[in-house]
């Protein structure tokens, strides 16, 4: 992959928890994971939601276990280990799993949260790459609070459409609601600071999973999204044991070491199962 991280990209990534990466893949790249794509939404896996025989739809897949050998293959020669061991300074890289994004018609946002309250993951060395398959407005991407992946662990969502906030562990842990950052921005739009960027298919952007963030819905303006995403971690990546054993809408279930036995609280992340991908 021909493409060289600037001092600038590495230094919004770190203050901001964010970072465009204008023209990162190249068109047959982008042709392959359009394919990947396909093959994901006709063979959606055991945790997909959503059903894309109709008008209106949002469709999401994440992890699924009969997509991990293609999307180990096509991520550990993509070249995105390389980039994204130097946007982190990382030695290190692996690569986790795949979500898959596709609204059409009208469709709710992906509400506001943050990744770390569904995983166990701590850490400056997280990172989502989020890949536009089709052009989009900021408002349609994803976006985040600035440098909120410096900040405190929210409760999580939910993601109840008819509550966005509603809270995900709720009494068995102790985390602060989830603001309603929609509702507030609604009311005063400086009340966040919100990043998000226009995209166009071969653009990148990577933020970190700890920021507050969303992705765009779609309505008649905007009638269609398709994003995938790719995740990853590096030398400062740890397992966390910040979450409930119990009581949320998920079950955690241990993780097997790279080195043998299961993760614990503070190790670094080496999961058996993932892939290094530089
Ligand atoms: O694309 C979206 O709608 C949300 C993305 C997201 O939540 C993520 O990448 O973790």
């Amino acid at each position: 992959m021909n493409f060289t991280i600037t001092k600038d990209q590495k230094q919004r990534f770190a203050q901001d928890g964010i970072v465009k990466l204008p023209g990162l893949i190249s068109m047959d790249l982008l042709a392959e994971l359009d394919a990947c794509f396909e093959w994901s939404v006709a063979h959606p896996g055991p945790i997909a939601s959503g059903k894309t025989d109709r008008e209106d739809f949002s469709f999401v897949d994440n992890g699924n276990p009969e997509a991990k050998s293609m999307y180990d293959e096509i991520v550990a020669r993509s070249g995105f280990g390389e980039v994204i061991a130097e946007l982190l300074d990382s030695q290190y890289v692996g690569y986790f799993a795949e979500e898959i994004f596709w609204k059409k018609g009208r469709s709710n946002p992906t509400f506001w949260h943050q990744d770390t309250a569904y995983q166990p993951w701590s850490g400056e060395h997280w990172c989502n790459m989020w890949i536009p398959l089709m052009p989009m407005s900021a408002d349609q991407s994803v976006q985040i609070v600035k440098g909120s992946h410096k900040g405190i662990q929210y409760d999580g969502t939910t993601f109840n459409p008819k509550n966005p906030t509603q809270a995900l562990w709720g009494k068995a842990a102790k985390f602060p609601p989830l603001p309603d950052i929609t509702a507030d921005v609604a009311e005063d739009p400086e009340s966040w600071a919100i990043l998000g960027f226009e995209l166009v298919p071969g653009d990148v952007v990577v933020f970190h999973p700890h920021c507050l963030h969303r992705g765009g819905g779609t309505d008649g303006n905007m009638p269609e999204r398709r994003n995938m995403v790719f995740r990853f971690f590096g030398d400062e990546a740890y397992y966390s044991d910040h979450l409930p054993k119990t009581g949320g809408m998920y079950t955690l279930k241990p993780i097997a070491a790279s080195g043998g036995g299961y993760l614990s609280d503070g190790d670094r992340y080496r999961p058996a199962d993932n892939i290094q991908v530089h």
